[in-house]
């Protein structure tokens, strides 16, 4: 099919996605978080317009939304999220679902193409509970034991609560047929600037980061600022700051090419001007798509924690809070996406590594796995300001669908 031949509605493609902006929308962005009402209402509005692609939906018992097809043959199973950061970009997760529901609607319906396109919305990738909770559990990966224990990142509500008030109780949560699909395709916003720094269209994800957690815990003395003299202070909040500058002296040493850290949130206690912090807390996060360098970056980090407890005045714990495993994307959805790109992109396509995690990296340890990025603008992400340009997201749309068509085609 050529550009013009391409049977996707790009205006219904941007009409969708506008009217998933319209749920919880904050500035140019959106404030979605897992279970929250403009969360909840993306999910039903997701679950309303499933039968127009001649699916059947079902919303399951950890929140994930799910079309299927009754249609004979080989099935496709495509998806991205719908819950967002907090006071983020609109397109993180939706553009990836909307061309899933795009897909379904051009293939699903044309007698000419064998197979169906299945639709998911993974509930939670934006880890507001958990580590990818929704894929996962799909897969098979997530215990009751860990649902009970799953709390929100921001405010400690219990999952188990936040699943009661969304009318998800005791709801099963659905998991993969075995055999049922060929494997998953997912759309997403590159999140980075490759891709507009190079003039390109499309990006072919060939790997897929692994991200690993952790709780970093500095145990002071809590004191008066004023009384105190700095010589015997045990100041938790120093200790965090002279912590992260050694990690960014000594990691780079260690490191892979593409290997990133960052600590994301810093708590001192008790955070007043007057008090000298006793307790001082930092999440922090490693990622690469090589797990023995984040083990040697992991192991490096207790060896500081330990040589910093040593010295005093404070005591350092390293505590890993997550690991996730790095994936390949399979060669046959590279093939698939380069020749939709040539033929509906001018061939504007690169080969790149993704440095954010995504369900796909989950779905891949059960079948073929691959994705699809589209233009982020200035590389914006996780920020309300973050955009794609109209002409990209009906491009990416177009690429998309036909990169579909190819892999049901065979
Ligand atoms: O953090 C990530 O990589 C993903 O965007 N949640
Ligand atoms: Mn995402
Ligand atoms: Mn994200």
């Amino acid at each position: 099919m050529s550009d013009h031949a391409s049977p996707v509605d790009g205006a219904r493609v941007l009409a969708d996605l506008t009217a998933l902006r319209c749920f919880g929308a904050y500035k140019t962005g959106v404030h979605k978080p897992t279970f929250s009402a403009p969360h909840l209402a993306s999910l039903h509005w997701l679950a309303e317009k499933l039968p127009d692609a001649g699916l059947r939906a079902t919303i399951d018992g950890i929140g994930n939304v799910f079309g299927t097809s009754a249609k004979p043959g080989l099935k496709l199973l495509a998806g991205s999220h719908l819950e967002s950061q907090n006071y983020a970009g609109w397109l993180d997760g939706p553009l990836g679902v909307i061309y899933a529901l795009e897909a379904a609607r051009v293939i699903n319906r044309d007698p000419g193409i064998p197979g169906a396109v299945e639709v998911a919305s993974w509930c939670d990738e934006e880890g507001h509970f958990g580590s990818l909770l929704g894929s996962r559990s799909y897969i098979g990966d997530v215990s009751e034991a860990e649902l009970d224990a799953a709390r929100d990142r921001s405010n400690g509500r219990p999952m188990r609560e936040a699943l009661r008030d969304a009318g998800l109780e005791g709801r099963p949560r659905i998991t993969a047929e075995p055999g049922r699909h060929i494997g998953y395709l997912e759309a997403h916003i590159e999140q980075g600037d490759t891709l507009e720094s190079g003039g390109l269209a499309i990006g072919v994800v060939t790997s897929i980061v692994g991200i690993w957690q952790y709780r970093i815990a500095f145990v002071g003395e809590q004191n008066h600022a004023g009384t105190t003299r700095m010589a015997v202070r045990k100041d938790a909040g120093l200790a965090l700051a002279k912590f992260c500058v050694a990690i960014d002296q000594r990691f780079p040493a260690i490191s892979g090419p593409r290997t990133v850290w960052t600590t994301g949130r810093i708590r001192l206690e008790p955070g007043a001007p007057s008090i000298i912090p006793g307790e001082a807390e930092m999440l922090f996060q490693i990622r690469d798509d090589d797990p023995a360098v984040i083990e040697r970056l992991e192991a490096l980090l207790h060896g500081m924690a330990d040589d910093a407890s040593a010295q005093g005045p404070c005591r350092v714990v390293v505590e890993r809070v997550r690991t996730g495993a790095p994936a390949r994307m399979d060669p046959m959805f590279h093939r698939a996406i380069e020749a939709a790109s040539a033929e509906l992109a001018g061939g504007r396509s690169l080969r790149m590594p993704s440095g954010a995690g995504h369900d796909a990296q989950v779905l891949a340890r059960i079948m073929p796995a691959g994705m699809l990025f589209v233009p982020s603008i200035g590389g914006v992400s996780h920020h309300w300001t973050e955009d794609t340009s109209d002409a990209d997201i009906v491009t990416g749309a177009r690429v998309f669908v036909e990169a579909c068509r190819r892999l049901l085609a065979g």
